[in-house]
Order: C-alpha cells, then structure tokens, then sequence
C-alpha cells in the first residue's frame, strides 16, 4: 500500500557514512512498504541523538520529542488515538539513561507502540560518551583508562522481560531481511513491543563494530528457542559469553494499558473540541493573561 518513493523525504541525511543508521532506516522503510496499513495510520516519535533524526529522514507524521521523553509522548498519542500505529525511534542514552524509567512503566502497563532501540553503546551526536549500554571497560572521553566505563551494561533485552513487555527482539542493523520481519512483528503486536537493534557508529565506537557483531551474533530461531518460553528467553538474555543471539526472544498476549482505562463520559480525547474560552479563562486564573 505504500511505496518506497512515498516515503522518501525532503532532507538530506547527514549520518556519517558507513553509520549502522543507515541499516535501520531502510529496514523500517521496507517493513512499511511490505505491510497494509496505509502511511497516514503510523506515527513516528522519537528522542534526541543521532537516533531522533528518523523523523526527518522519512515522510511519515512524526514527533521529534525531547532526550528521553519519546515513549510518553508516543503513550499519550496512542491514548488519545488507539486507532494509530506508534512507532518510537529511540538511542540507548535517550531510552535507556534518561529515559529508563519511561521504559520500564511503559513496558509494565504493556502501551501498545513499538519501540526500537538503536543501541550503539554511545552517546553519538554528543560525541562519543559511553552510554548505559557500554561494555564493562569501556574507554571514552568521560570513562578514562583505567578503569573505563566502571560498571555493567544495561541489558535492554533482559529489562524489557522482567519489566513486563510482551514482544521482545534483537535485531542487527546488518541483517536486513531478519530487522524488517522483527519491526513488522513488532508493529503489529498489540501491547508494549521492543527490537533492541545493534547498529555500529563507525565514527565513535571502535569495539561494538561491524566486524565485531558480523563474528559474534547468532540467529536464535535457528537453535530453536521457543519464544512462548519467559524463563528460556531470559536465560538466553543473560547468558552472557561471546555469542551475541538476536531473533524473537519472547511473545506473548496480555491486556494492554488502554484496554485497563475506560473513556471517560465525555468520550475520546481526540474526539473533544477544543474550548479556547475554557482555555483563556484558565489562562487567567492562573494570571498568564
Ligand atoms: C534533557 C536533555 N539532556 C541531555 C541532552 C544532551 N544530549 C543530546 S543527545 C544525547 C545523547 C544521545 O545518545 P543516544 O540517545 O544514545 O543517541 P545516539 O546519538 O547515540 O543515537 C544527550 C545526552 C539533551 N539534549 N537534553
Ligand atoms: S556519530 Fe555515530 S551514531 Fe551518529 S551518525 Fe555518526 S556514526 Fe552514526
Ligand atoms: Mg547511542
């Protein structure tokens, strides 16, 4: 229903080249041209970093938010309008720094939006900070040798499980054709959905590069995991190791956040007119006006 070329927007990208951005545009482009929905029922949301620029690379309805703030905005839109596909685009700083307690509630009251992380263990547009998904060790500009970065990583996939999400994923910016079946899956989940994507920054990060996951991820779907299976999906998670596994860790149904809520009397938020006179009067009440 949509094609490539309805997609394409008037900016020019200006990621650096060989970014593993790159990789999870053109998965999310190809997983909406491959779906039926048609393009003005998604909505795109994102935070602030190299990540947050989605929005601006593809002609979608989209809401560029504030550093860590997407995922409650994407949960306000998707309460004001169920019947929109929400998509949030957001870095491992934004979502899982400053954001994190945005994403461990959204995950608990299973919003139904999507949520796509591009994990790059950095604070990229910043300039190269570790983020809360860098290694142990770590060396960068506020995480000095020795000791680098002193602490463990987050792990998102292994948060987004015991926070309560009932879609969870890893994908790879690199493997295309397995990114696009992971975002429409997720897409059409109902409930609180998760891909944490690995995606390279060749500019800041020299360990979690191309090479380094092209020689260590492997396809968890292909030794058989049962993605019904909480407790196997964990363990996967944190099994830690060299091997790095990406595919469908866990699915499973529940009720979502809306389907807990009901309208209240005067109907859906997005069905109100607004009453600029209420407002004004509000307005001055508070001596604003
Ligand atoms: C409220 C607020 N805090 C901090 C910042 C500064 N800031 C902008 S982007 C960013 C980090 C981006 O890292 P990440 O979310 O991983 O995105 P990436 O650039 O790596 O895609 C920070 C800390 C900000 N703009 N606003
Ligand atoms: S700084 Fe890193 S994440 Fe940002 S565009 Fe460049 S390579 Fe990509
Ligand atoms: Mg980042």
């Amino acid at each position: 229903m949509i094609t490539q070329s309805d997609l394409s927007p008037p900016q020019p990208v200006t990621w650096c080249k060989g970014c593993g951005n790159f990789g999870i545009l053109a998965a999310l482009r190809k997983a909406l041209v491959g779906m039926d929905t048609p393009q003005h029922k998604y909505v795109l949301v994102s935070g602030i970093g190299c990540s947050g620029k989605v929005p601006h690379y593809i002609n979608l309805n989209s809401f560029h938010t504030l550093h860590g703030r997407p995922i409650p905005v994407a949960t306000g839109i998707k309460m004001a309008r169920p019947d929109l596909k929400v998509i949030v685009h957001t870095g491992d700083g934004d979502c899982l720094g400053e954001g994190l307690g945005h994403f461990v509630h959204a995950a608990r009251r299973n919003v139904d939006i999507a949520v796509f992380i591009h994990n790059n263990g950095v604070n990229g547009l910043t300039k190269g900070q570790f983020s809360p998904t860098a290694p142990r060790g770590y060396v960068s500009g506020t995480s000095p040798p020795p000791p680098g970065a002193p602490m463990e990583p987050v792990n998102p996939v292994a948060l987004a499980l015991i926070s309560g999400a009932t879609y969870v994923a890893r994908g790879f910016a690199g493997h295309q054709a397995s990114l696009v079946r992971l975002m429409q899956d997720a897409i059409t989940h109902r409930g609180f959905a998760v891909v944490d994507i690995l995606q390279p920054c060749v500019t800041w990060n020299r360990v979690l590069t191309w090479s380094f996951y092209n020689g260590h991820i492997f396809d968890i779907g292909e030794d058989g995991h049962d993605p019904s299976d909480h407790s196997a999906a964990l363990r996967l998670a944190t099994a830690g190791g060299d091997r790095i596994p990406v595919g469908l860790f866990y699915r499973s149904d529940a009720p979502t956040l809306a389907d807990g809520l009901s309208l209240p009397e005067s109907g859906a938020l997005a069905d109100h007119v607004n009453d600029l006179g209420l407002l004004q009067q509000v307005l001055r009440d508070m001596q604003l006006e």
